[in-house]
């Protein structure tokens, strides 16, 4: 009998990533879904909301990069930063690298996560104690409804658009970011595989082209993901990715990264050529 214990996400009903656990450090059922961490022997310790793969340790870094420096490497002075979502604290921690954020608000719907990621998973939740950052436990679709605050980033750091994450795929939820956001303010959000969920990338860019004055998309490898390829919807008031992006700011940080650069924040919205043909008409 093979003894060896294993966790495989399955994505939707037709394919499957399986990885090797060494320990189960935490597995709960919350309001909303399940939580498990995991130490896995070939990528460190991993997250899973309802069986799918959240993040690992061993390639957090490509998405907490992505979502974050490509925004607030485009903004001038973003001050004011929201996360939706994100409950490991990993975007949060890339956010408050940067010097000119004064204030992060993260608003996660579901306490277990943060508790479980605060006590296992330190490389993304010891942000925790920054001073900059407030952890609301709330439903993100009614935190921007409500807020009368306005940010100049608001990165929707999410998961797959089933179970609660659903309502964050919506045109409500767009025009109530929109609303919070400032004149020149900037919205990222997760935005699945391309080579898997085209059709959920095309519902999306057309909410967000209803919505907002400039839309793309852009791509990032990763190591546990589904499908390899995964990307970021990028929408802005103002702001363009790449002809407003100044690379000196990168280099003036003195900030150090382990996959974004000035150069991959460019190269990142060189879509290949099945991208462009299928969802062309969706972006400006
Ligand atoms: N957010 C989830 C990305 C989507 C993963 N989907 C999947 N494995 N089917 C990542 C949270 C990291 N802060």
């Amino acid at each position: 009998m093979n003894s060896e214990l294993w966790v495989e996400e399955r994505y939707k009903d037709f394919y499957g990533t399986k990885f090797k656990v060494e320990k189960v450090l935490f597995s709960g059922r919350s309001d909303f879904q399940s939580v498990d961490i995991v130490e896995t022997k070939g990528h460190g310790k991993m997250l899973l909301n309802d069986g799918l793969v959240m993040l690992s340790e061993r390639d957090e870094f490509v998405y907490h990069d992505m979502i974050t420096h490509v925004p607030l490497f485009t903004h001038p002075n973003p001050e004011k930063v929201l996360i939706i979502g994100g409950g490991d604290g990993g975007t949060a921690r890339e956010v408050l690298r940067h010097k000119n954020v004064k204030k992060c608000d993260m608003v996660e719907i579901d306490k277990m996560v943060v508790d479980a990621c605060r006590e296992h998973i330190p490389l993304t939740s010891e942000v925790f104690t920054n001073p900059k950052l407030k952890i609301y436990i709330e439903d993100g679709v009614k935190f921007v409804k409500d807020t009368k605050e306005k940010y100049d980033v608001v990165l929707v750091d999410s998961t797959d658009p089933i179970g609660p994450a659903q309502p964050l795929f919506n045109i409500d939820f767009y025009q109530d970011v929109f609303n919070c956001l400032s004149d020149d303010g900037i919205v990222v959000s997760q935005g699945e595989c391309p080579f898997l969920d085209i059709s959920m990338q095309k519902t999306l860019l057309s909410i967000l082209n209803d919505v907002f004055k400039n839309v793309l998309i852009y791509n990032y490898s990763n190591l546990t993901y589904p499908g390899g390829l995964w990307s970021f919807t990028y929408a802005s008031k103002t702001l363009h990715p790449l002809k407003d992006f100044n690379k000196e700011r990168v280099e003036a940080s003195l900030l150090e990264f382990k996959y974004y650069s000035s150069t991959i924040h460019t190269a990142a919205f060189a879509l290949p050529a099945f991208m462009k043909t299928e969802i062309a008409k969706f972006l400006k």
